[in-house]
């Protein structure tokens, strides 16, 4: 299965996508962990992401894409891959599908985590992450309503949109998300 995890920060794709990737067994794909990484080891592409994620704007189109077309080009997403926080704008998601139809390996489903805003808050600002600050998390929203959105709508008129109300038990929404996806494969 090839599935695409959208919601806004917060919304709870790492926490969820970890249980995902363990059911179905499939290749967990994060952007944001793949940036921290880069940070983490000082590379030059992670030192241009650290402020940019630290200020809670997006990291280049360009950059991201590239990222993404290396990792899909492994072995270990044959079998079927998560990607989590991936695509975040409209170019991104043309780009996605652009590389899919080259691999001839199209997506089959993309979940969308609905968890309100106030709710958000409260769960980052708990968290204490580096961009977990009050202001970064709301410049963080306001770029997910801006840049993101149309990315649900791209995805809602290829009739592949599901959504999931994400707040709750972590394991209730697991389960409400396991059945959406036992009914689309
Ligand atoms: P991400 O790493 O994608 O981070 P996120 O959106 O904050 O987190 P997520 O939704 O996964 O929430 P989580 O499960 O952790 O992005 C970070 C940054 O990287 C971006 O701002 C951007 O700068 C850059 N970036 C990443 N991808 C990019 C792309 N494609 N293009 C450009 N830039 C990109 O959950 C959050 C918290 O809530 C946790 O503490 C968790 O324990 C808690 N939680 C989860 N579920 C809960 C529940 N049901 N109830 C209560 N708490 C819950």
């Amino acid at each position: 299965m090839r599935i695409v995890l959208l919601g806004a920060p917060g919304s709870g794709k790492g926490t969820q996508a970890e249980r995902i990737v363990e059911r179905y067994r499939l290749t967990h794909v994060s952007t944001g962990d793949l940036l921290r990484a880069e940070v983490a080891a000082g590379t030059p592409l992670g030192k241009q992401a650290k402020s940019i994620m630290e200020a809670g704007e997006l990291v280049s189109d360009q950059i991201v894409l590239g990222m993404i077309e290396q990792r899909l080009g492994k072995p270990d997403t044959r079998n079927g891959f998560l990607l989590d926080g991936f695509p975040r704008t409209l170019a991104q998601a043309e780009g996605l599908d652009g590389l899919l139809n080259k691999l001839a390996q199209p997506l089959d489903v993309t979940l969308l985590l609905e968890v309100d805003y106030d709710e958000i808050m409260q769960r980052l600002l708990a968290r204490k992450r580096a961009d977990d600050t009050e202001d970064t998390i709301r410049n963080r929203l306001k770029v997910y309503d801006a840049q993101t959105a149309p990315v649900i709508d791209y995805y809602d008129k290829q009739g592949k949109l599901r959504r999931v109300q994400g707040v709750g038990d972590v394991r209730a929404i697991a389960e409400r998300i396991f059945q959406v996806l036992d009914n689309s494969a």
